[in-house]
Protein backbone atom coordinates (compact mmCIF):
# COMPACT_ATOMS: atom_id res chain seq x y z
CA UNK A 1 0.00 0.00 0.00
CA UNK A 2 1.41 3.71 -0.94
CA UNK A 3 1.69 5.35 2.43
CA UNK A 4 0.17 9.19 2.15
CA UNK A 5 2.09 12.31 3.54
CA UNK A 6 1.59 13.50 6.55
CA UNK A 7 0.78 16.76 8.12
CA UNK A 8 1.28 17.12 12.07
CA UNK A 9 1.69 20.25 14.09
CA UNK A 10 4.48 21.48 16.45
CA UNK A 11 3.07 24.05 19.36
CA UNK A 12 6.17 25.59 20.08
CA UNK A 13 9.95 25.92 18.36
CA UNK A 14 11.66 24.20 21.50
CA UNK A 15 9.22 20.90 20.86
CA UNK A 16 10.82 20.85 17.09
CA UNK A 17 13.57 18.80 17.68
CA UNK A 18 11.18 15.43 18.18
CA UNK A 19 9.48 16.14 15.55
CA UNK A 20 12.00 17.73 12.79
CA UNK A 21 13.75 14.01 11.03
CA UNK A 22 10.46 13.41 9.61
CA UNK A 23 9.47 16.03 7.46
CA UNK A 24 10.72 17.92 4.17
CA UNK A 25 8.34 20.62 4.27
CA UNK A 26 7.92 23.00 7.32
CA UNK A 27 5.78 26.03 7.50
CA UNK A 28 6.31 28.42 10.43
CA UNK A 29 2.99 30.10 11.70
CA UNK A 30 3.09 33.11 14.14
CA UNK A 31 -0.09 34.78 13.26
CA UNK A 32 0.30 37.98 15.89
CA UNK A 33 2.19 38.95 13.82
CA UNK A 34 5.65 38.52 12.27
CA UNK A 35 4.65 35.69 9.57
CA UNK A 36 1.44 38.23 8.80
CA UNK A 37 3.73 41.03 8.49
CA UNK A 38 5.75 38.86 6.35
CA UNK A 39 3.18 37.91 3.87
CA UNK A 40 2.17 41.43 3.98
CA UNK A 41 5.48 42.77 3.09
CA UNK A 42 5.45 40.31 0.30
CA UNK A 43 2.31 41.19 -0.91
CA UNK A 44 2.95 44.76 -1.12
CA UNK A 45 6.35 44.25 -2.90
CA UNK A 46 9.24 43.38 -1.15
CA UNK A 47 12.02 41.65 -2.65
CA UNK A 48 13.70 39.50 -0.15
CA UNK A 49 13.56 39.43 3.75
CA UNK A 50 16.38 38.22 5.87
CA UNK A 51 15.50 36.66 9.35
CA UNK A 52 17.95 37.39 11.81
CA UNK A 53 17.31 36.07 15.34
CA UNK A 54 19.24 38.91 17.47
CA UNK A 55 19.48 42.49 17.59
CA UNK A 56 23.18 42.11 17.63
CA UNK A 57 22.87 40.78 14.05
CA UNK A 58 20.41 43.41 13.33
CA UNK A 59 22.40 46.58 14.34
CA UNK A 60 25.16 44.84 11.94
CA UNK A 61 22.96 44.83 8.90
CA UNK A 62 21.52 48.30 9.88
CA UNK A 63 24.74 49.60 10.61
CA UNK A 64 25.46 48.21 6.92
CA UNK A 65 22.84 50.62 5.60
CA UNK A 66 19.93 47.78 4.77
CA UNK A 67 16.52 48.24 6.03
CA UNK A 68 15.70 46.67 9.29
CA UNK A 69 12.85 45.82 11.07
CA UNK A 70 12.81 45.01 14.98
CA UNK A 71 10.35 43.97 17.17
CA UNK A 72 10.44 43.10 20.99
CA UNK A 73 7.69 42.43 23.42
CA UNK A 74 5.12 44.58 20.64
CA UNK A 75 7.41 47.01 20.25
CA UNK A 76 9.67 48.64 17.64
CA UNK A 77 13.47 48.55 19.35
CA UNK A 78 14.72 51.98 19.71
CA UNK A 79 17.10 52.63 16.52
CA UNK A 80 15.34 50.87 14.25
CA UNK A 81 13.34 52.26 11.67
CA UNK A 82 10.63 49.22 11.46
CA UNK A 83 8.96 47.41 13.29
CA UNK A 84 6.44 43.96 13.09
CA UNK A 85 3.04 45.71 12.29
CA UNK A 86 1.60 44.49 9.25
CA UNK A 87 0.06 47.30 8.28
CA UNK A 88 3.41 49.12 8.25
CA UNK A 89 3.88 47.28 5.28
CA UNK A 90 0.51 47.85 3.27
CA UNK A 91 2.28 50.30 0.89
CA UNK A 92 5.15 50.19 -1.35
CA UNK A 93 7.68 52.26 0.37
CA UNK A 94 9.77 48.86 -0.02
CA UNK A 95 9.01 48.10 -3.41
CA UNK A 96 12.21 45.47 -4.96
CA UNK A 97 14.05 46.21 -1.60
CA UNK A 98 15.37 43.70 0.91
CA UNK A 99 13.83 43.80 4.67
CA UNK A 100 15.99 42.89 7.58
CA UNK A 101 13.72 41.05 10.78
CA UNK A 102 14.22 40.01 13.86
CA UNK A 103 11.08 39.73 16.47
CA UNK A 104 10.39 37.90 19.72
CA UNK A 105 9.45 34.45 18.25
CA UNK A 106 8.90 34.19 15.03
CA UNK A 107 12.07 34.97 13.29
CA UNK A 108 13.63 32.76 15.55
CA UNK A 109 11.15 29.88 14.75
CA UNK A 110 11.85 30.35 11.15
CA UNK A 111 15.88 29.98 11.72
CA UNK A 112 15.51 26.91 14.25
CA UNK A 113 14.14 24.91 10.75
CA UNK A 114 16.48 26.37 8.31
CA UNK A 115 18.14 23.00 7.37
CA UNK A 116 14.74 21.94 6.33
CA UNK A 117 14.61 21.50 2.34
CA UNK A 118 11.14 23.63 2.22
CA UNK A 119 10.84 26.32 4.40
CA UNK A 120 7.25 28.07 3.72
CA UNK A 121 5.77 31.03 5.71
CA UNK A 122 2.14 30.31 7.09
CA UNK A 123 -0.29 32.78 8.44
CA UNK A 124 -4.26 33.30 8.12
CA UNK A 125 -3.69 35.78 5.79
CA UNK A 126 -2.52 33.10 2.95
CA UNK A 127 -4.28 30.12 4.70
CA UNK A 128 -5.81 28.88 1.75
CA UNK A 129 -3.22 29.77 -0.88
CA UNK A 130 -0.37 27.76 1.26
CA UNK A 131 -3.32 24.83 1.72
CA UNK A 132 -3.40 24.66 -1.86
CA UNK A 133 0.24 24.54 -2.68
CA UNK A 134 1.05 21.94 0.41
CA UNK A 135 -1.67 19.81 -1.24
CA UNK A 136 0.18 20.38 -4.81
CA UNK A 137 3.45 19.84 -2.93
CA UNK A 138 1.88 16.31 -2.01
CA UNK A 139 4.90 15.55 0.74
CA UNK A 140 4.92 15.43 4.56
CA UNK A 141 5.06 18.63 6.27
CA UNK A 142 4.60 19.83 10.01
CA UNK A 143 3.29 23.29 10.64
CA UNK A 144 5.53 25.21 13.57
CA UNK A 145 3.75 27.28 15.67
CA UNK A 146 5.64 30.03 17.12
CA UNK A 147 4.44 30.08 20.22
CA UNK A 148 5.77 32.92 22.56
CA UNK A 149 9.00 32.82 24.73
CA UNK A 150 9.03 28.66 23.64
CA UNK A 151 5.06 28.92 24.96
CA UNK A 152 1.63 27.79 23.65
CA UNK A 153 -0.34 30.21 22.22
CA UNK A 154 -3.73 29.90 20.81
CA UNK A 155 -3.71 31.38 17.46
CA UNK A 156 -0.66 29.99 15.86
CA UNK A 157 -2.17 26.51 16.96
CA UNK A 158 -5.68 27.14 15.30
CA UNK A 159 -3.95 28.34 12.39
CA UNK A 160 -2.18 25.00 12.30
CA UNK A 161 -5.79 23.88 12.22
CA UNK A 162 -6.44 24.93 9.78
CA UNK A 163 -4.10 24.19 7.15
CA UNK A 164 -4.27 20.90 8.70
CA UNK A 165 -7.63 20.28 8.09
CA UNK A 166 -7.53 21.47 4.45
CA UNK A 167 -4.64 18.85 3.69
CA UNK A 168 -6.55 16.27 5.67
CA UNK A 169 -9.97 16.88 4.23
CA UNK A 170 -8.36 16.13 0.51
CA UNK A 171 -7.49 12.32 2.04
CA UNK A 172 -4.38 12.48 0.58
CA UNK A 173 -2.50 13.30 4.10
CA UNK A 174 -2.73 11.45 7.05
CA UNK A 175 -1.28 12.76 10.49
CA UNK A 176 -0.68 10.42 13.56
CA UNK A 177 0.22 12.99 16.26
CA UNK A 178 -2.54 14.12 19.35
CA UNK A 179 -1.49 17.52 18.99
CA UNK A 180 -2.90 17.75 15.21
CA UNK A 181 -6.29 16.65 17.12
CA UNK A 182 -5.91 19.29 19.49
CA UNK A 183 -5.24 21.94 16.80
CA UNK A 184 -8.42 20.69 14.54
CA UNK A 185 -10.51 21.16 17.55
CA UNK A 186 -9.46 24.39 18.54
CA UNK A 187 -10.03 25.46 14.74
CA UNK A 188 -13.37 24.73 14.49
CA UNK A 189 -14.35 26.41 17.30
CA UNK A 190 -12.58 29.40 16.44
CA UNK A 191 -13.40 29.17 12.88
CA UNK A 192 -16.57 31.53 12.86
CA UNK A 193 -14.86 34.35 15.06
CA UNK A 194 -11.09 33.98 15.25
CA UNK A 195 -11.17 37.90 16.87
CA UNK A 196 -13.87 36.79 19.55
CA UNK A 197 -12.54 33.26 20.01
CA UNK A 198 -8.72 35.07 20.88
CA UNK A 199 -10.36 37.56 23.18
CA UNK A 200 -8.90 36.16 26.82
CA UNK A 201 -5.68 35.22 24.99
CA UNK A 202 -2.12 36.28 26.06
CA UNK A 203 -1.01 37.61 23.10
CA UNK A 204 -4.22 39.56 21.95
CA UNK A 205 -4.61 41.40 25.42
CA UNK A 206 -0.37 41.78 25.42
CA UNK A 207 -1.27 43.57 21.55
CA UNK A 208 -4.42 45.48 23.00
CA UNK A 209 -2.45 47.02 25.32
CA UNK A 210 -0.46 48.85 22.93
CA UNK A 211 -3.13 49.73 21.19
CA UNK A 212 -2.62 47.45 18.54
CA UNK A 213 -6.11 46.42 18.13
CA UNK A 214 -6.27 47.39 13.94
CA UNK A 215 -3.09 44.83 13.65
CA UNK A 216 -5.04 42.01 15.35
CA UNK A 217 -8.13 42.35 13.54
CA UNK A 218 -5.88 42.66 10.31
CA UNK A 219 -3.79 39.47 11.02
CA UNK A 220 -7.27 37.47 11.92
CA UNK A 221 -8.72 38.03 8.87
CA UNK A 222 -8.01 34.88 6.59
CA UNK A 223 -7.37 34.58 2.85
CA UNK A 224 -6.07 38.70 2.21
CA UNK A 225 -2.98 37.10 -0.05
CA UNK A 226 -2.15 34.88 -2.48
CA UNK A 227 1.62 35.08 -1.78
CA UNK A 228 3.75 32.22 -0.53
CA UNK A 229 6.83 33.16 1.22
CA UNK A 230 9.81 30.18 1.42
CA UNK A 231 13.55 29.90 2.19
CA UNK A 232 16.12 30.52 -0.49
CA UNK A 233 19.07 29.82 1.12
CA UNK A 234 19.46 32.83 4.39
CA UNK A 235 16.60 34.97 2.75
CA UNK A 236 12.61 34.58 2.21
CA UNK A 237 11.24 35.41 -1.23
CA UNK A 238 8.03 34.73 -2.05
CA UNK A 239 7.01 31.81 -3.91
CA UNK A 240 3.64 33.59 -5.95
O1 LIG B 1 6.81 37.02 18.54
C1 LIG B 1 6.93 37.55 17.45
O2 LIG B 1 7.72 37.18 16.61
C2 LIG B 1 6.08 38.74 17.18
O3 LIG B 1 5.22 38.48 16.14
C3 LIG B 1 5.44 39.29 18.41
S1 LIG B 1 4.54 40.76 18.20
O4 LIG B 1 3.24 40.48 17.64
O5 LIG B 1 5.27 41.67 17.35
O6 LIG B 1 4.38 41.30 19.54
Amino acid sequence: MIKKPRVEVCFTPNLFPLYAEDFEVVVVIDVLRATSAICTAFHYGVDKIIPVSSLEEATVYRDKGFHVAAERKGKIVEGFDYGNSPLSYKNDKLKGETLVLTTTNGTKAINIAKDIEHLLIGSLLNLDAISKYLIDLNKSVLLLGSGWENKFCLEDSICAGAISENLLKTNNFESYNDSTIAAKYLYLSAKTNYFGYLKASSHRKRLKKLNLNQDIKYCLTANQTEVIPYREDYYLKKLF
